[in-house]
């Protein structure tokens, strides 16, 4: 019995999928915010190894009750505010969750863990804690510095110090694992990969932050499940590790990946994809380039990726054209309001 946080979320939601497709039991908790999703464990409706909480993290009567009921052997701490441009519109409900929200859940951990000594708090962070990288610098290892530059990135890093501090002073037995940008089915259409798909399957505009040459590491959601069971199962308590895809990209180079799969698998009436490429004004504050040594992965859990960047995007721009009622549901609601409000201050 794990207890998952963020479940109903894109990288939660294809972890809770996985765990109790292998057999594990997953207490389930989401707050069902924006990136919340139902429809994305539907595969699990009626399943009783899986039980869905709606629930804030930050409500630590309710995580209490919950550790108390389930004795979990672990949470996998998934529940975030988790994008950049949002974070820059409104940090306040990233402080609020990622920081003061993790705050509880490690709170509530440690009463727990004095009775349950087997427990385990696995962090999911982020590669962008250790800010931005030169064109030729070497790749982050599990020893540089923290330095991050957004309200997104810097509210995931207090956090990741909060749980640092929790196994140096109270002994909590903590993992951090910092992955780079995730793709794959169930993300919302707000970030880079399924908006693109999305706008070019309505024949709108695809948007491009400044020049381009931003570069991102990418890594198949699946991947970085497997990464984190492994590291669930094996991995050193106490300890952080780096996870990577290997496929560093500039998001022009993405751009130009999803166009030609998709002139591929579901060719325009006439055209191409790429004739709706559109360069608008630049994120504030944006990294130039995040890149992983994910070599402590591979030594010590004989973890590493099973897709490429080809074979992965090929997976996911396929389960997006199948999956078009998800994509509508997903972007019902405050999605345009979104859309309007972030992209109106880039034109
Ligand atoms: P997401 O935004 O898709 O999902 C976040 C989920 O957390 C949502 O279901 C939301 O309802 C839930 N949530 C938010 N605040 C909550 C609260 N206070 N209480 C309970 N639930 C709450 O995010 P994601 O892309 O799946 O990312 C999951 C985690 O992985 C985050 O911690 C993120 O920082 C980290 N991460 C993401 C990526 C990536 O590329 N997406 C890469 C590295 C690390
Ligand atoms: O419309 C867009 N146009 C564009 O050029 C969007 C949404 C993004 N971009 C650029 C900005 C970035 O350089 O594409 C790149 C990827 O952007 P996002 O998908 O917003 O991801 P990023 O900011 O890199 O952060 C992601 O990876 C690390 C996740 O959102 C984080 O949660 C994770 O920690």
């Amino acid at each position: 019995m794990i207890l998952v946080t963020g479940g109903a979320g894109f990288i939660g939601a294809n972890f809770a999928l996985g765990a109790v497709r292998n057999g594990e039991t997953v207490v389930n908790l989401d707050k069902l915010g924006y990136a919340g999703h139902l429809e994305s464990l539907a595969a699990l409706d009626g399943n009783p190894r899986h039980v869905f909480v709606k629930g804030d993290i930050g409500d630590r009567e309710l995580v209490r009750k919950l550790l108390a009921q389930h004795r979990p052997r672990a949470i996998v701490h998934f529940a975030a505010e988790s994008h950049v441009d949002r974070s820059i519109h409104g940090p306040g409900e990233f402080v609020q969750t990622n920081v003061v929200g993790t705050f509880a859940l490690l709170e509530e951990s440690r009463n727990f863990f004095q009775n349950h000594k087997d427990f385990r708090f696995l962090q999911v962070s982020t590669d962008e804690v250790f800010g931005s990288l030169g064109e030729t610098d070497a790749a982050f290892t599990e020893t540089s510095p923290y330095a991050p530059n957004s309200p997104y990135s810097a509210s995931k890093a207090a956090a990741d110090h909060l749980v640092r501090a929790y196994h140096h002073t109270y002994g909590l037995p903590t993992l951090i694992s910092n992955c780079s940008n995730n793709y794959g089915p169930f993300q919302l259409p707000e970030k880079l990969i399924p908006l693109l798909i999305h706008n070019a399957l309505a024949g709108e505009a695809l948007p491009v932050y400044g020049d381009g040459k931003n570069v991102r590491d990418w890594l198949y959601v699946e991947d970085h499940c497997n990464a984190l069971g492994a590291l669930l199962e094996r991995g050193a308590a106490g300890e952080t590790y780096n996870i990577g895809g290997n496929s560093e990209k500039t998001n022009l180079e993405v751009v130009e990946a999803v166009c030609g799969l998709l002139d591929e698998l579901h060719p325009r009436a006439s055209g191409r994809y790429r004739d709706l490429v559109t360069h608008v004004k630049d994120r504030p504050g944006h990294d130039r380039r995040y890149a992983m040594d994910a070599s402590k992965m591979r030594r010590r859990l004989g973890w590493q990726p099973a897709e490429s960047f080809a074979t992965g995007l090929r997976k996911t721009v396929r389960w997006y054209l199948d999956n078009a009622e998800w994509v509508r549901q997903a972007t019902s609601g405050g999605y345009q309001d979104w859309v309007e409000k972030n992209y109106s201050v880039r034109s």
